[in-house]
């Protein structure tokens, strides 16, 4: 007979899975030049954000499971847009943010888009959580900082990615982890944090898990991607194009 515990942690483990099959499904929706362009502050959204080649744009299409969802790029500063995304339907929303630091743009422009960030994370009230995204060779550098700060302010809950944890050994990927962890502690930024490759395809199921917690709190105990994942139950079909879609190779 299952216990209680045993229950619930099969209960989560299949909610993760309904999350997951719920973010593969993430359409694009549009391209915002500024935050006042953007959708109206309804629903629900997790925005993604980082130093430009940090890989927020790979990040998004290896946890969406598609190739060229985001666009990603060799060359820094390719995102210039607010790009938003819908999840099943654009009341639950997907965000990527333009990449900070680049050193091309002017000073000018960088000022103006810090103090939209600082306004959209602090006053957006559909945000349910920001994914930090910050390579793991060289992580927290002084603007992922910054971000942590504004979070704060606005009690917005964040999660780290250490990106391209590929180009580390398993041990020092490990102690990248350990020490930011530390690192986070020390500046009493509060956050989870976890390693993640969307090169290897690793760290998707625990970034897939935070999100639908997030979405999940937003809505008090009433997840919108549960009530879908719950929906789905009950009118799934083994015509269900989301089969075709796992089965891209990324
Ligand atoms: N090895 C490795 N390379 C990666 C990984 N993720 C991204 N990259 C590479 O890093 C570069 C930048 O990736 P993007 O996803 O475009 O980064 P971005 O943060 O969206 O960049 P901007 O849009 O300029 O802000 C590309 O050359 C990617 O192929 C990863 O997990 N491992
Ligand atoms: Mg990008």
């Amino acid at each position: 007979m299952n216990t209680p515990t045993k229950d619930k942690a099969a209960n989560h483990a299949a909610f993760n899975t309904k999350v997951r099959q719920r973010i593969q499904q993430t359409e694009f929706m549009l391209s915002a030049p500024t935050f006042r362009l953007c959708p109206p502050d309804e629903g629900l959204e997790v925005a993604f954000a980082g130093r430009s080649n940090a890989g927020k744009s790979s990040a998004i299409n290896a946890l969406t499971n598609q190739r060229q969802l985001a666009r990603s790029s060799k060359t820094p500063g390719r995102t210039q847009m607010i790009n938003f995304f819908s999840i099943g339907d654009t009341d639950t929303r997907l965000v990527d943010l333009p990449g900070y630091g680049y050193a091309a743009v002017p000073l000018e422009m960088k000022k103006e888009w810090q103090v939209e960030l600082e306004e959209y994370l602090v006053s957006r009230s559909s945000l349910a959580g920001l994914v930090l995204l910050t390579d793991i060779r060289h992580p927290l550098k002084f603007f992922d900082e910054q971000m942590l700060h504004w979070a704060k302010d606005g009690e917005l809950p964040v999660h780290i990615l250490l990106t391209k944890a590929d180009k580390l050994k398993y041990g020092a990927a490990k102690n990248a982890l350990l020490n930011t962890r530390q690192a986070l502690k020390k500046l009493e930024l509060p956050c989870t944090i976890q390693l993640f490759s969307a090169l290897k395809k690793e760290g998707i199921d625990e970034l897939a898990g935070v999100m639908g917690d997030w979405y999940q709190y937003k809505l008090n105990g009433k997840g919108a991607l549960e009530e879908k994942a719950q929906t789905d139950t009950d009118t799934d079909t083994d015509t269900d194009t989301d089969t075709d879609k796992s089965d891209i190779d990324i």
